[in-house]
């Protein structure tokens, strides 16, 4: 096993390894370099849904995500992206296409217990194109000024599925009615101990607390503050890779910027700390 770091603050690479005959003494090595790193790279994998299922619930809960139309239809725990990207007319659906790509994000924030860590195993990669961005929520922390992190400290953000612009096309109808939640702006990760800017401008509705114009400006204000370059990697997609990012302590992003005729398809599992 090779654990090789991909960037200055965030991402790892874990190669020299076949996720199917892991010891737990080498997912452990895996885990640790994962929660240090943020993001972790397991190149060259072949695996079949139950391997990547059975490697996935190592990390956590798997559980099945809110947007039903792009489950596997047999594996309601593994989402598909990049599957039935043109609709029956033949025109790109921008939602599957840009699925990711609207803005820098953290999954899950829309529940109560929201997601641990999301992971892809790559089936499919575009000639050009296609990365995913990540950038790190503790790096956003420390560079807030002293008077931001006063004002942050102890306060509470709501967030919803969809947030202020109601983006919820992958949701059926039925599912599109959300309670909001709230969670405390300032995370401390419960397995780091770090402090971290937890934060996504398309799920929250508001400031806990605040006057709406107040709110609305310190949202503004977060959403200018959540990328420092030293805390970025950007993943570059090979087939067979499998990535997995920790939504507790960083954000990412798809690029979105593919030639849309290729295909870009991953096995998409979202993993919670409790259910
Ligand atoms: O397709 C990607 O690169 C990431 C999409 C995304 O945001 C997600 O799967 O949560
Ligand atoms: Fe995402």
């Amino acid at each position: 096993m090779e654990v090789r770091p991909l960037g200055p603050q965030i991402g790892v690479e874990i190669a020299g390894v076949d996720v199917r005959k892991l010891d737990d003494a080498g997912f452990g090595r895996i885990y640790r370099a994962w929660l240090d790193h943020n993001v972790a790279v397991v190149p060259g994998q072949a695996l079949e849904i139950e391997d990547f299922l059975r490697y996935s619930r190592r990390f956590g809960i798997v559980v099945p995500h809110p947007s039903k139309m792009t489950r596997h239809p047999a594996h309601p725990e593994i989402t598909l992206l990049g599957v039935n990207k043109f609709g029956p007319d033949g025109a790109l659906d921008m939602a599957i296409y840009r699925r990711g790509a609207e803005g820098w994000h953290t999954d899950g924030a829309y529940d109560e217990e929201p997601f641990k860590a999301t992971q892809l195993y790559a089936l499919a990669v575009p000639s050009r194109g296609g990365d995913t961005h990540f950038a790190s929520m503790y790096a956003a922390y420390e560079a807030l000024p002293a008077r931001l992190r006063e004002k942050l400290e102890g306060r509470k953000g709501a967030f919803t599925y969809g947030g202020r612009r109601k983006a919820t096309a992958l949701l059926n109808a039925e599912d599109r009615d959300w309670t909001p939640v709230l969670h405390p702006i300032i995370r401390v990760h419960a397995e780091t101990g770090r402090k971290g800017l937890y934060f996504d401008p398309g799920k929250i509705l508001y400031m806990d607390g605040l006057e709406a114009s107040e709110s609305d400006a310190l949202i503004d204000e977060l959403t200018e503050r959540m990328i420092q370059p030293e805390g970025c990697y950007t993943h570059h997609w090979r087939k067979g890779d499998i990535v997995i990012w920790d939504n507790r302590c960083s954000y990412h992003k798809a690029a979105g910027d593919y030639p849309p005729e290729e295909d870009r398809i991953h096995w998409r599992v979202s993993i919670k700390e409790r259910p």
